[in-house]
C-alpha cells in the first residue's frame, strides 16, 4: 500500500487537477513534484502556505512523495493562531506559491517557491521517490478543542489511504469521475477528500477556487460528475436552484452530491431533492478519524442520517457509564466512538490529550448519536457545547473568548454558538465592557470582529456581539452559558 497515488506513476495524459485556467495532467503532476519531492526530501516538517491553488496541491502531493509531513496553513490565519501553529509544528521550510506575501511568522522561515506551470506533455516519465512506510506521519491538521489552542491532529499515510478507498467502496468512485469543489485546501474535508481523493482513484479534480453556485452550475453541466460540500455550500445551492432552472438541471446530472462537515438541515434536503430529483448523501468525519459512515451510493435511501460504518471501520454507541448500546431502535442516544485504520496517531506534543481522546482502543468523538433499525446513524448533537460548527468549520468557544479578552476594551467575554440559517450555527459574543477611569470609548461589534478576525482566523469571528454590564455566573463564579441568549 505504500504508494498513495498509482496514478502518477505511468506518466499519462490524463487530467488530475484543474484550478480556474490551469491544469495538469498526470504526467505533468508528476513532472512538478517529483522534482520538489526530491528536493525537499530529508527535511522534518514542511510548512505548506494552503491557499486554493494549483500550487498547494503540488507542494502536498511532493510533501507525501518525499515522505516529509506537512501542515497546511490557513492563508488567512491571524497573528497569534499562526504563532502558535509555527511553533507547535516547528516545520523546517515553507512551501509557497511564487510571490506570496507570506506572514512574519512564515517568512522566517526557508522558503522553497512551489512551481507548478506546465511542463510539456510526453516526456518522459520522472522517476519517483520511495515513498515510506504506512504509518509515517503525513499530514498535520490543525483543529480547535473547546479550550485552548488547536491541536495538530497527525496523520498516518495508513489512514489517508483506508479512508480513500472506503469512500471509493462505499460511493462507486472511479478514475471516470470528475470531482467539483470549492472547500478550503487546509482542513481533511478539501484536501484529502477533495484533492487527494480524486488522485488516488486517477480520476480529476476542478476546484473553483471560491464557491459559487454559477461556478457548479457551470462545472456539473459540463463533465462534472461528483461535488463534494459544506452544508452551507449546499443551503445556498439549494436556495438558488429553487429559482434557477440551469442550477437544478445541473444538480440533477450529478451522479453524486455529498455534504459532510456537520449536519444538512432537511429542509435543505428536500429542496435540492424537489428542484433537482437528486439526493445529497451525507458522510460523517472527524480530522482525527477521518471518514467514519456514509450513506452509500449503492444503498437504500437513508436521508437524514450519516448513513453505516464504512469497510474496515468499527463504530459503536456508548451510555452516559460508558456502557455500549447494542439496540438500533432508532431511540436510544449515546456518544460515537470509532475504532480502525482510519484514525489519526496522536495529536502533535499533547500526551495528556491524546490519551484524554481514547476510551481504551476506541476515539471518543464528542458526537451524540442514535442508530437506527437499518444500521443508519443519526447525529443528533454533540457533547460539548462549546465546540461550534459555523460554515463546516470547527470552532472552540474558549479559543474566541480569549482572543476577546486580550482586547484591552473587554472585562468579560463569553461565547456561544446561535442556530443560523446559512451557517448551521453563528458565533455569538456576550461582552463585558472594561469600565473605570482608564478605561477608553467601549469597542464596538465591529472591532471586536476585526480583532478576532486578526488573531485568529475570520470565519472565527462573532457574527453578533452583544454588550452586557454582567455575566450571569452561578455561587462558583462559573459563567451560565445557557442563560445566555435572546
Ligand atoms: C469578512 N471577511 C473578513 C472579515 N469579515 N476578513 C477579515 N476580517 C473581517 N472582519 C472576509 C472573509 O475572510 C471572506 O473572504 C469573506 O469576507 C467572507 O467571509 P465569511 O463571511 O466568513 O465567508 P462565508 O461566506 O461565510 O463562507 C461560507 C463558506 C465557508 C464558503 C461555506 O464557511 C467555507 O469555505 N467553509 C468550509 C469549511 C470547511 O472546509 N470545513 C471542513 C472542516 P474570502 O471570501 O476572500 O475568503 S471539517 C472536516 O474537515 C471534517 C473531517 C469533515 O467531516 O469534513
Ligand atoms: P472537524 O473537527 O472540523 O474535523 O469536525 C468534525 C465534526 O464535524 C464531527 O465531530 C461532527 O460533529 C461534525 N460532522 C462532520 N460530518 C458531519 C455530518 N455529516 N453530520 C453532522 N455532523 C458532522
Amino acid at each position: 500500500m505504500n504508494v498513495l497515488f498509482p496514478a502518477l506513476c505511468d506518466g499519462s495524459p490524463t487530467p488530475a487537477l484543474r484550478f480556474g485556467d490551469r491544469a495538469l495532467s498526470y504526467g505533468q503532476l508528476a513532472a512538478v513534484a517529483g522534482p520538489l519531492a526530491d528536493r525537499i526530501g530529508g527535511a522534518t516538517r514542511v510548512a505548506i502556505w494552503a491557499t486554493a491553488t494549483l500550487e498547494t496541491s503540488v507542494g502536498v502531493v511532493a510533501a507525501l512523495l518525499a515522505g516529509v509531513p506537512a501542515v497546511p496553513v490557513n492563508p488567512k490565519s491571524g497573528e497569534s493562531e499562526l504563532a502558535h501553529i509555527v511553533a507547535d509544528s516547528a516545520p523546517s521550510l515553507v512551501l509557497a506559491e511564487p510571490g506570496a506575501d507570506l506572514p512574519e511568522a512564515l517568512a522566517a522561515l526557508p522558503r522553497v517557491d512551489v512551481e507548478a506551470a506546465e511542463p510539456p506533455e510526453g516526456s518522459e516519465p520522472v522517476a519517483l521517490p520511495y515513498e515510506p512506510g504506512d504509518e509515517a506521519p503525513a499530514l498535520i491538521v490543525y483543529t480547535s478543542g473547546t479550550t485552548g489552542p488547536p491541536k495538530g491532529v497527525v496523520i498516518p499515510r495508513r489512514a489517508i489511504a483506508h479512508t480513500l478507498d472506503a469512500l471509493a467502496d462505499a460511493w462507486q468512485w472511479t478514475a471516470d469521475d470528475v470531482l467539483v469543489h470549492a472547500l478550503p485546501l487546509f482542513h481533511v474535508h478539501g484536501l484529502i477528500l477533495g484533492i487527494l481523493g480524486p488522485l488516488r482513484r486517477g480520476g480529476s479534480v476542478h476546484h473553483l477556487g471560491r464557491f459559487s453556485a454559477d461556478g457548479v452550475a457551470r462545472e456539473l453541466s459540463a463533465d462534472a460528475t461528483m461535488l463534494f460540500g459544506v452544508p452551507t455550500m449546499y443551503h445556498r445551492l439549494a436556495v438558488e436552484a429553487g429559482r434557477d432552472p440551469v442550477l437544478a438541471k445541473a444538480l440533477s446530472r450529478a451522479r453524486l452530491l455529498v455534504s459532510g462537515s456537520a449536519a444538512l438541515p432537511l429542509t435543505d434536503h428536500e429542496r435540492i431533492a424537489a428542484a433537482s430529483g437528486r439526493r445529497v448523501i451525507e458522510r460523517y468525519g472527524m480530522t482525527e478519524t477521518l471518514m467514519n459512515t456514509s450513506v452509500r451510493a449503492d444503498g437504500p435511501e437513508a436521508t437524514g442520517t450519516v448513513g453505516v460504518p464504512l469497510p474496515g471501520v468499527y463504530v459503536r454507541l456508548v451510555d452516559d457509564a460508558g456502557q455500549p448500546i447494542e439496540t438500533s431502535d432508532g431511540e436510544t442516544v449515546g456518544e460515537i466512538q470509532v475504532r480502525g485504520p482510519n484514525l489519526f496517531v496522536e495529536y502533535l506534543n499533547r500526551p495528556d490529550a491524546t490519551a484524554a481522546a481514547f476510551d481504551g482502543g476506541w476515539f471518543r468523538t464528542g458526537d451524540m448519536a442514535l442508530r437506527d433499525a437499518g444500521g443508519n446513524y443519526r447525529i443528533v448533537g454533540r457533547k460539548a457545547t462549546d465546540l461550534i460548527k459555523s460554515g463546516g468549520y470547527k470552532i472552540g468557544a474558549g479559543e474566541i473568548e480569549n482572543a476577546l479578552l486580550a482586547h484591552p476594551g473587554v472585562a468579560e467575554a463569553a461565547v456561544t454558538g446561535e442556530p443560523d440559517e446559512d451557517l448551521g450555527e453563528r458565533i455569538v459574543a456576550w461582552i463585558v465592557p472594561e469600565t473605570g477611569p482608564d478605561a477608553g470609548a467601549p469597542p464596538s461589534a465591529q472591532e471586536l470582529a476585526d480583532h478576532v478576525a486578526a488573531q485568529l482566523a475570520p470565519h472565527k469571528r462573532p457574527r453578533t456581539v452583544h454588550f452586557l454590564d454582567a455575566l450571569p455566573r452561578n455561587d462558583m463564579g462559573k459563567i451560565l452559558k445557557r442563560e445566555l441568549h435572546v
